[in-house]
């Protein structure tokens, strides 16, 4: 490991940096695709690596990943901590919340994390822990502290993120059968791909996999795993290629860019992308390979939810705003209101909420309060703790003066620019 400075750090003899000019694959992906395993590294001056990582890679910032991401066609990332970041995830939100809503985020967690910087987390876009079990890249974590911290992200509709070598599926299948949520496994589980994908070695996982319909996994690491080699990847593809076809509708794909530790050359994405039809080779498992299937675990795609300009409170929403709307229940009593009003800031630091919660609230901007988890029925305790009626809170989410909403709802209640047929 290099020696550094507070804030310069020397990537390790002889680090490789990714692919400087990929080029455009031929393989166009679907609208909508998702590069579901990506990294990003530093920069180091910004966000240190950790103490205890293994290696010191070469910066690998937020602005190249999103460049990469443009040049590949897609459209989403899903970020997942890198083990040199430990568990120090500043890095991964600074890039979500800089991707205005393109990139989610898989981090790590110790077991002294408070819930509210889960819920800190979870509104910079993450929506998963990672459990590394790969010696050579962290201290492996026991497994009682692993299944508690799942237990402590389930209710926030997170899943956990699995990267073991193949040699150790046989102790960890009863672990990942205990886990809570969805459980995601790295680049196939690292399958030695000298062995044919339909024999026993493969069929342990195919059978893991077909056992637990939890776990799904990534079929990335075509150029970790494959010792033929670019641009074909030919041992790679029918590992890859069996898993699509058996669960496509468990499966994700991902770059594993910046490719760390990855030696003795870099891959062109570019192939990588063109290796995609050759084990998803229908438009339709290409489509929930990309698109369908990182949507609903990481963008909480749901058809009932798709309604324009309406928030729909449902479990996640709730789980999302309990603390917000515990906090308003608590104006129902008249000294929690006398303390709010004397100072509203520190009353809002003795609850649990997200610090963009607690500014929604400030701001009295109850759009962004609904769209973190509050409900109408509890947010109505902070504007009758103004001596406001619900008229002025539902003129201000709709941009109106309370007179002119007031004209409205007495007119039939549609706004004079609202769609002629009358269904806006
Ligand atoms: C990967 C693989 C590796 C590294 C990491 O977080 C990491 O350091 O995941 C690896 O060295 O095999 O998926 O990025």
């Amino acid at each position: 490991m290099s020696r550094d400075s507070a804030s310069t750090f020397i990537a390790d003899a002889g680090w490789l940096s990714p692919h400087p000019s990929p080029r455009k694959p031929r393989f166009v992906p679907p609208p909508g695709a998702v590069d579901a395993h990506c990294h990003v590294f530093g920069p180091g001056a910004v966000f240190p690596y950790a103490p205890e990582r293994k290696y010191t890679p070469t910066d690998a910032p937020k602005e190249a990943l999103f460049a990469l991401r443009d040049h590949l066609g897609f459209e989403r990332n899903v970020i997942v901590q890198g083990t040199c970041h430990g568990a120090d995830n500043r890095a991964l939100t600074d890039a979500l919340r800089a991707s205005n809503g393109r990139a989610r985020g898989v981090a790590t967690v110790r077991r002294d994390v408070t819930d509210a910087q889960l819920t800190e987390l979870h509104d910079a876009g993450v929506r998963g822990i990672r459990f590394n079990f790969v010696k050579r890249l962290v201290d492996v974590t026991p497994p009682d502290v692993l299944l508690e911290l799942a237990r402590r992200v389930a209710p926030l509709g997170w899943h956990v993120v699995v990267y073991f070598e193949a040699v150790d599926l046989g102790d960890l299948e009863p672990f990942l059968a205990r886990l809570p949520t969805t459980v995601v496994v790295d680049h196939m589980g690292r399958p030695d791909v000298r062995q044919p994908a339909s024999g026993p070695a493969f069929s342990r996982f195919v059978d893991m996999m077909d056992k637990h319909s939890h776990v799904w996994s990534k079929v990335s690491g075509a150029e970790r795993l494959s010792l033929s080699g670019a641009p074909d990847y030919s041992d790679f593809v029918p590992f890859a290629r069996r898993i699509v076809e058996s669960f496509p509708d468990r499966v994700l794909w991902g770059t594993d860019w910046p490719h760390p530790n990855l030696k003795p050359e870099m891959p062109d994405d570019g192939d990588l992308v063109d290796l995609i039809p050759r084990f998803a080779p229908t438009a339709d498992l290409q489509r929930r390979l990309l698109v369908s299937n990182p949507m609903r675990l990481y963008w909480n795609a749901k058809a009932y939810a798709d309604i324009p300009g309406t928030t729909v409170f449902d479990a996640d929403m709730s789980r999302r705003g309990y603390h917000l709307n515990m906090f308003c229940m608590s104006l129902m009593k008249a000294a929690n209101r006398e303390r709010f009003k004397a100072n509203e800031r520190a009353y809002l630091d003795e609850w649990p909420m997200s610090e963009e919660q607690k500014q929604g609230v400030m701001a009295r901007d109850y759009n962004r309060m609904i769209s973190l988890g509050g409900n109408i029925y509890f947010l109505a305790k902070i504007f009758a703790t103004d001596g406001k009626s619900f008229q002025h809170a539902a003129a201000l989410m709709t941009g109106m003066s309370q007179d002119d909403y007031a004209k409205m709802m007495l007119s039939g209640g549609r706004r004079p620019d609202a769609d002629p047929k009358g269904d806006a």
